[in-house]
């Protein structure tokens, strides 16, 4: 049964009014690879010039009501910056959203942080953890989102066995430190900066993680974080079937962790994704999925660089949420391939600008926020403001 186009119109409008994402403070920031780092004059490097950008991008889309800190890149004092944090939410209208710790960039993690052999180590690695969720507390904020780089780089350097052992008991003590209505988001990555093993490589030993350090702890799947041949939306729907899917950190890659920009390699992964989502919905299955952006803007503009973002994966939610999916399943049921493949390939080559700008429209948005950034200025103006001191940049982010 065909839907009707003002049925397609309200499943779009109540799609889009649902899709919120999280933007990463450090996508505004100066960023690089290990070979360079291009710097743009209108690259934010303090806490206020990345909310006041994340607000203009949350003027332009309507989408991004949150920013994503990373603490020793955002608040360096920790706790004790959560009062300009505070102060610059109101500031902007943004608010926090995920905090992640940093374990990865001090020197004594070169062997690792919560699996550093060291006790001392493992301790002090700890503290951070806890120092995190303590920020999450006071500024509100739901996920604490942890990524650690902890692996080694040679056989037989490191015993993994041990290494899980340590980190099973420093995530269950992080997990009784968590307030009630707080997540600990456990994200996986297959290899770099290690390059034997990684201790959290892949959504098995994340889950496991997860569930070992209690029933607040779920799995960040981060697009970029997979071998190539991997079939990510696989992976997504055994995390929704185990009920154990938090969020996700977009982005896009053609060979490794590329943090590319979401949609500009393969879209049709980032739709395959949303439809299992769109599906476990329809099945009922409870679910708290933090919709993330990670990218780093090494060559595009960052601020255009997110608005594309955000406009990509409105459209690309919003095609999945168009599938007719009561066709599809008795399709399947059916075992007609090719119809079923039509029927679904065919919501993804729809073009949903129309809808989607239908909806900006009717949501006082402006139609086309990339074409609004361009003409508002914002970018040039910025550039001025804080151009005069861009020569030196420092830390990643
Ligand atoms: C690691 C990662 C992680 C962040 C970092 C900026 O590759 O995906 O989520 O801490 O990027
Ligand atoms: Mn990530």
């Amino acid at each position: 049964m065909k839907l009707s186009d003002s049925t397609l119109q309200e499943r779009a409008f109540k799609a889009l009014d649902g899709f919120k994402i999280e933007i990463p403070s450090w996508g505004f920031a100066n960023t690089g690879t290990r070979f360079g780092k291009f710097v743009q004059a209108a690259a934010a490097t303090t806490i206020e010039e990345k909310f006041a950008d994340a607000a203009e991008v949350n003027k332009l889309t309507g989408a991004t009501p949150t920013l994503a800190l990373h603490v020793l890149w955002d608040l360096p004092d920790g706790v004790k910056d959560v009062p300009e944090v505070r102060a610059l939410e109101r500031k902007f209208g943004v608010k926090s959203g995920s905090i992640n710790p940093n374990l990865f960039q001090d020197q004594e993690y070169k062997f690792g942080s919560l699996c550093n052999p060291s006790a001392e180590i493992r301790e002090r690695a700890l503290e951070h953890m806890l120092d995190s969720i303590e920020i999450g507390k006071a500024l509100g904020s739901r996920d604490v989102s942890l990524w650690m780089a902890d692996g080694s780089n040679y056989p037989g350097t490191q015993s993994m066995r041990r290494r899980v052992e340590w980190l099973e008991e420093a995530l269950r003590t992080s997990h009784e430190r968590l307030g009630p209505n707080q997540r600990l988001l456990v994200e996986y990555k297959p290899f770099e900066p290690a390059f034997y093993h990684t201790d959290i490589a892949d959504w098995g030993m994340a889950s496991h993680f997860a569930r070992a350090a209690g029933p607040q702890a779920c799995v960040l799947v981060d697009t970029g974080h997979h071998y190539s041949a991997q079939n990510i939306e696989q992976v997504v729907a055994w995390l929704l079937h185990t009920n154990m899917l938090g969020g996700f950190h977009f982005n896009d890659r053609r060979y490794a962790d590329d943090d590319l920009t979401l949609g500009s390699i393969d879209p049709y992964q980032i739709f395959r994704i949303f439809h299992e989502i769109h599906v476990a919905a329809d099945d009922g299955l409870a679910m708290e999925i933090a919709y993330m952006i990670d990218q780093s803007h090494n060559l595009k503009g960052k601020i255009e660089a997110m608005v594309q973002t955000v406009v990509t994966a409105q459209e690309l939610y919003l095609k999945a949420a168009l599938v007719n999916r009561e066709r599809l399943a008795e399709l399947q049921k059916n075992c007609e391939l090719v119809a079923a493949e039509e029927l679904f390939r065919g919501a993804f080559w729809s073009d949903v600008r129309p809808r989607t700008r239908a909806w900006r429209e009717a949501r006082g948005l402006a139609a086309d926020p990339l074409e609004a950034l361009r003409a508002s200025g914002y970018v040039e103006k910025i550039g001025r403001e804080r151009g005069s001191r861009s020569s030196a940049v420092s830390s990643y982010a």
